[in-house]
């Protein structure tokens, strides 16, 4: 039988990773599209990756979803079966910062791909998954958020990410495409990158204890998040694409944890004792009760510092993936505890 071929854009991200492990154990030929770096980043996949002079199945380009000319002719070139575009500029806190360049890659990049498809692909063989958001229902009042849902983004992330939605789904209608949009929540592992709150709390409290450092800063400790498995997440983005028809799936736990559950949670499987206060200016902050590894009792190990406050955020976020378990059969397994375990025990390697 003909090997299936996919094109990851955003092969060397989290997501990327787990999805190109899960489709060449399914025996596609993928095309992993990664940008030029001044130095080579492409530590999640170098365990799949073989040397290119090798008969390989997983095959690496450079390629940059800014850029039109280069999306169409990786697509004109490789003819692929299904197209997954995971690129993007991923960080909510960072696209206040890089407003523009977000929307270019978040929502522009996938116009770019959308497009080529359009433009190359008159039989509409193609099939294209585009990485939806929860960002995308911002603070809108009904929850858990379903597909019907308002959107009401309160980011440019947020914002760039729902025009892609719509010109997903507006492509599908106008043009026959088979479009899906995978509207996932925050999903974590240990390749999660370093900047989103799980990795960088863990990473942090295992430095406080190691000496290598003294505190970890962090911003709001209110907000809520529905926090999922990446590689359970990543399965759903393969279903949605084998499903008969295009579709759009919330694909999320259910459930939901704050930020400060989050650092509650890693505290107290590193054995450390600590008692939450208050500064004068209403800041948390958490000292240490015990002396444990390089911490001393009354040290001052987790603090809340403003630079990492959003100029607006998304409260509580919290997912109904009623839709997905019914039509796509999928269901996640792997709950919060154990999810934060694995991060914890992969990062103790890791940080010596
Ligand atoms: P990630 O780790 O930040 O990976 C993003 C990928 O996109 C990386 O490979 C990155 O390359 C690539 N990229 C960035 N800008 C690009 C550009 N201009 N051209 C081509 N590639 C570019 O994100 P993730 O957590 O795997 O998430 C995957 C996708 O799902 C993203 O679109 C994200 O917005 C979306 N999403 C994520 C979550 C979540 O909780 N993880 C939830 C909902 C939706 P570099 O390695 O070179 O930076
Ligand atoms: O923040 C708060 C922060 O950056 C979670 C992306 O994958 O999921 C992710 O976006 C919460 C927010 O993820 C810090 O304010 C406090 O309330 O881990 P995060 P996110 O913004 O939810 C969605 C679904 C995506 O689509 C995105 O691509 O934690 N928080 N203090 C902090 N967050 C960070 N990063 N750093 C802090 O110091």
């Amino acid at each position: 039988m003909k090997k299936k071929i996919a094109i990851i854009f955003g092969i060397t991200g989290q997501d990327g990773s787990y999805l190109a492990e899960l489709l060449l154990n399914k025996n596609y030929i993928v095309y992993g599209i990664k940008r030029r770096t001044s130095l080579i980043h492409t530590t999640r996949i170098d365990h799949i990756y073989k040397d290119i002079h090798l008969k390989t199945n997983l095959i690496l380009k450079y390629g940059d979803v800014t850029d039109f000319s280069n999306v169409f002719n990786l697509i004109n070139e490789i003819k692929p079966d299904e197209i997954y575009n995971l690129a993007a500029q991923s960080n909510v806190g960072v696209s206040f910062e890089l407003p523009e360049y977000t929307a270019q890659t978040d929502s522009i990049g996938t116009l770019r791909i959308l497009e080529a498809i359009r433009i190359l692909d008159k039989k509409r063989k193609i099939k294209f998954y585009q990485a939806s958001t929860s960002e995308i229902f911002g603070n809108s009042p009904e929850k858990p958020y379903n597909e019907k849902s308002k959107f009401e983004p309160v980011s440019p992330y947020g914002t760039a990410k729902l025009y892609s939605y719509w010109m997903t789904r507006n492509y599908r209608d106008a043009y026959s495409m088979f479009a899906s949009n995978g509207i996932l929540f925050n999903h974590e592992s240990p390749r999660r990158g370093e900047n989103f709150i799980s990795r960088k709390t863990i990473i942090g409290i295992i430095k406080v204890i190691k000496g290598q450092q003294k505190c970890l800063y962090l911003g709001n400790l209110k907000s809520k998040r529905d926090w999922g498995h990446a590689k359970e997440f990543v399965y759903a983005q393969w279903k949605i694409l084998q499903h008969k028809v295009p579709d759009d799936f919330v694909i999320a736990t259910g459930k939901n944890y704050s930020v400060k559950d989050l650092i509650n949670l890693v505290l107290k499987k590193l054995n450390i004792k600590y008692a939450w206060k208050k500064d004068k200016n209403n800041f948390e902050y958490a000292v240490a009760l015990n002396n444990i590894g390089q911490i001393q009792k009354s040290q001052i190990i987790v603090k809340q510092e403003k630079r990492y406050f959003r100029p607006n955020e998304v409260h509580d976020l919290v997912g109904d993936n009623r839709k997905a378990k019914k039509v796509l059969k999928w269901k996640p397994k792997i709950n919060f505890e154990q999810l934060i375990s694995e991060m914890i025990n992969s990062d103790l390697k890791k940080i010596i």
